[in-house]
């Protein structure tokens, strides 16, 4: 049943989760994503689509490559082996998965479409090869792309992050960048805060190019700006360390040697590093002035730490009075600050502090009294008419380095050539087998260099001897594009054929939060490479995005012996967390919760869950505990709560399983018990289905099926009889087997076994799911009376069920009673259920 093939008479369902890291077990985040995924794969099985729900391992990456240097192990056996654990687990859990395309990132008849799809976009110019100045850690020996190096530190690691000269490929997703910007506007099935992130990371920026001239030379020093409307404010130039022309620039001015070792020093420095709000801004003079091309303005040039070499054109025009960055920088080198923009209706003084809104522009020459934001459109205009600049649209996103001095991943399938160059190596040659009897030392380079029957080849267009590219592609290539292939796994010709477009757009995809710049970017930019190499018709390839939350839980860390594991720990853990103390010193611990994880001993096993809940309360758990987009808070009394309330929808279908099936009674000759067990029953119904189809809020589809089963509880006796009248077996037997319909895609196991002892026909799982009834939605109303100090004051009419105080509530609202109550206290309260409530006042 779970495997599904491309049928176009019927309606499909892609459900994506991210897949895994074949890291040898699963945790709590593995099995939170997934039990979410199953749970939406196999309801909307049950509604009669055709669902496909893949899985895969990323199984490229450092990892195996450190279990290889750390105890000698064989990546590819010690990768085989972790997803074999980890797919009995997956089993072991019951989650519906299409096993038979599974795929993994660092089998050949996998990499081998990475290469071919890097080569289609060599062609296309959409891949190349640059020197330049990239993210290094040390640590990982490795290049890192920007979105790597966040904040300066590598994302998997934290070492921090330095640059580097180094020649490595890129893949052009720049070209992309405004359609994967704008496209975002109208992604409506992806949360605001996953597009936010993905906005600010494109960072478009409208503005102008202005050229300066160098004061005594013929050079020209080119910036971008947002404000050209201040330019007439401006006091300096800025350029960044790494600026092309900063050496001729500098030459022969006195100022040359500081000027050099101040580029020699920030060097060491990554750009995220420097740039960051908190780093200290310095600089120094170049001894070299500029000339602003507006008012002919002599200005001099300074270079400093915070100016990024690669965006806009490397340097700046600072306009201290308007530019709060600019102005911390004119305070402390003592540079002159100059308004040219003031507030509509109020001062400022720009000496004391930036003002950077909007407003009128002062001392701009021709140009005064504009308001700043005509001043723009004009500036740009008079740039472009006298021939020095003119408007840029501007974004942060960089092309996308793909090389890594590592072994295990995807070999870049280039030959180097001393005649021919650089050299694609023949489709018709792939794939390029990444050799497995390499040494792996973690020092020195790539592993790959090392291997010379690797390396030395011939060259495929003068045969003349090469050698091979030994770099490997970004891991984030392999899962850049994966959930193509799982529409077509076994193709041999191309990477996906057609047969995508019945599955394509994914309409759901499940993945953590930490995914949204990088992962969730990239793939947007293969699916658009996809479409233009043909191969599929989409340009957006998910129409939904679910962005789940962490599990988290109490960590405990004590100040002199760190993060406390479960044996070091003295007192109040769990139950009284804020008691706990160090077993080991005695001090008292820092108490918080945080994302599960090894280093902080706050993990729990899955496989201790399986083995003392089973999979049915492991899963229930996972998605009961919280809203899928919010932390999940690990609790013990949650997941035993879990286990009961299992135990006791079972106990309920147990009473039941001798009785026959009734037929449905006319709906006049319900009873008003029978009425409200059908009134709930399809309520819980029409609660189920939107909480899981519409808002994807499986906690509280659960906690519906919850109410149902309690009312089913109080609708049956203990011993499983009880008096038949008004249809009340019929409403009990509806009730029960929705119960177990709407429980399937939660608690699988425990539902199909209860269906069978039901004696119902067929598996569960191939049950349809149920519809709700609207005609036994309708609420009926009673009528009650309202008194005060027992004098009628007026009737309400309310639902039968109504609580005390919600009756209580609409007799205070109710218009004739308000009047006596003015001024009073109501003393007391008698409530005759479904008759009348008395308020006693004075
Ligand atoms: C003058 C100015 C005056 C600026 C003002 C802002 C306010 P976003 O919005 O991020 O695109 N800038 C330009 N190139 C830079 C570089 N390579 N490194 C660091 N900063 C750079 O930022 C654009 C603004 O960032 C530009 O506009 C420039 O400062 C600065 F009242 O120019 B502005
Ligand atoms: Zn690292």
């Amino acid at each position: 049943m779970d495997e599904a093939d491309a049928d176009p008479s019927r309606p499909k369902y892609y459900c994506l989760e991210m897949l895994p890291y074949p890291s040898g077990r699963i945790h709590m985040g593995h099995v939170r994503n997934y039990s979410i995924g199953d749970v939406v794969a196999r309801q909307q099985r049950m509604q009669g689509k055709n669902v496909l729900h893949p899985i895969g391992w990323d199984s490229f990456g450092l990892p195996a490559e450190n279990a290889a240097i750390d105890h000698g192990a064989q990546p590819m056996a010690w990768t085989e082996e972790n997803i074999a654990r980890m797919r009995k687990q997956f089993r072991r859990l019951g989650f519906s998965y299409a096993w038979e395309r599974e795929l993994a990132a660092h089998r050949p008849d996998y990499y081998r479409w990475n290469q071919w799809l890097f080569l289609q976009m060599l062609e296309r110019d959409l891949a190349y090869r640059s020197r330049r100045a990239v993210n290094w850690c040390d640590q990982c020996a490795t290049v890192l792309a920007n979105e790597q190096a966040e904040s300066g530190t590598c994302w998997r690691c934290g070492t921090t992050v330095v640059l580097r000269e180094m020649d490595g490929w890129f893949l052009r997703i720049t070209r992309y960048a405004d359609e994967l910007q704008s496209a975002l506007d109208t992604m409506e099935g992806w949360p605001e805060r996953v597009r936010t992130m993905q906005r600010n990371w494109i960072g478009r920026s409208v503005g102008a190019d202005v050229r300066f001239c160098v004061a005594d030379s013929d050079v020209e020093i080119a910036i971008f700006t947002t404000r050209v409307d201040t330019i007439f404010g401006c006091t300096f130039l800025v350029m960044a360390p790494e600026h092309p022309e900063l050496r001729d620039l500098v030459c022969d001015t006195r100022q040359a040697r500081e000027v050099l070792d101040y580029c020699e020093a920030q060097a060491h420095h990554s750009t995220a590093e420097r740039t960051l709000e908190t780093a200290e801004k310095t600089g120094v003079f170049t001894g070299r002035h500029a000339v602003n091309p507006y008012n002919g303005e002599r200005v001099p040039i300074w270079v400093a730490n915070f100016v990024v070499a690669d965006y806009g054109s490397g340097a700046l025009m600072a306009v201290p009075a308007h530019d709060t960055r600019d102005h911390g920088f004119a305070q402390r080198y003592d540079l002159p600050i100059v308004q040219v923009v003031q507030p509509a209706g109020a001062s400022c003084d720009v000496q004391q502090e930036a003002f950077v809104g909007e407003g009128v522009l002062v001392n701009s020459g021709e140009f005064t009294g504009e308001s700043t934001e005509d001043a723009r459109e004009k500036m740009v205009l008079h740039a472009t008419e006298n021939g020095f600049g003119g408007g840029k649209v501007q974004y942060r996103l960089r092309d996308w380095g793909i090389s890594r001095q590592r072994y295990w991943g995807t070999p870049i399938p280039i030959i180097h050539c001393e005649g021919c160059g650089v050299v694609p190596v023949p489709l018709e040659d792939l794939p390029v087998i990444l050799p497995l009897d390499i040494e792996i030392t973690g020092k020195g380079g790539s592993p790959l260099a090392a291997a010379e029957s690797f390396v030395r080849v011939s060259c495929p267009r003068c045969q003349g001897p090469a050698r091979r590219e030994t770099d490997t592609m970004d891991t984030f290539v392999d899962s850049g594009w994966y959930y193509y292939r799982y529409c077509d796994p076994g193709n041999t010709e191309v990477p996906v054929g057609k047969e995508a477009n019945y599955w394509f757009p994914v309409d759901l995809y499940i993945g953590g939060i930490e995914h949204a710049n990088l992962h969730l970017i990239y793939t947007r930019f293969f699916a658009r490479v996809m479409q233009e190499l043909g191969l599929v018709d989409v340009r957006e390839p998910v129409t939904r995005h679910l962005s789940q939350g962490m599990v988290v839980d109490w960590s405990y860390r004590c100040p002199e012996h760190g993060y406390l594991a479960a044996e070091k720990r003295a007192g109040g853990w769990r139950d009284d967390p804020a008691a706990a103390s160090c077993g080991v010193c005695g001090r008292a611990v820092e108490v918080k919760k945080e994302k599960m994880s090894k280093s902080k001993y706050n993990t729990v096993d899955p496989d201790y869950l399986l083995d003392r809940y089973g999979a049915d309360t492991t899963r229930l758990f996972a998605v009961f505990a919280a809203p899928p987009e919010k932390a999940m808070d690990w609790s013990d009394t949650g997941i035993e709560g879990c286990h009961r309330f299992l135990q006791r929808a079972w106990r309920l279908v147990d009473r039941l399983s001798g009785a026959d099936s009734v037929a449905e009674p006319e709906t006049g000759a319900l009873s008003a018990e029978a009425r409200a067990l059908r009134r709930k029953t399809h309520d819980t119904i029409r609660r189920v289905t939107t909480d899981i189809e519409v808002r994807l809020h499986l906690n509280t589809a659960v906690a519906a099926i919850m109410e149902l089963v309690n009312e089913l509880q109080s609708a049956t006796a203990e011993d499983g009889s009880w008096q038949e009248q008004g249809g009340l077996l019929y409403a009990v037997q509806e009730g029960i087997e929705t119960l177990l319909l709407l429980l399937c895609p939660f608690a699988p196991h425990l539902a199909s076994e209860a269906w069978e002892r039901l004696g119902k026909p067929g598996s569960l799982v191939q049950q349809v799911w149920p519809r709700c009834r609207e005609e036994f939605l309708a609420r009926e109303t009673i009528t009650m009376v309202v008194q005060v100090n027992g004098k009628r004051r007026g009737s309400m009419e309310l639902a039968p069920e109504a609580s005390k105080d919600e009756v209580l509530a609409a007799a205070r609202a109710h218009e004739g009673v308000a009047a006596h109550l003015q001024g009073k206290t109501i003393r007391r309260v008698v409530h005759v259920p479904g008759k009348l409530i008395n308020l006693v006042v004075s």
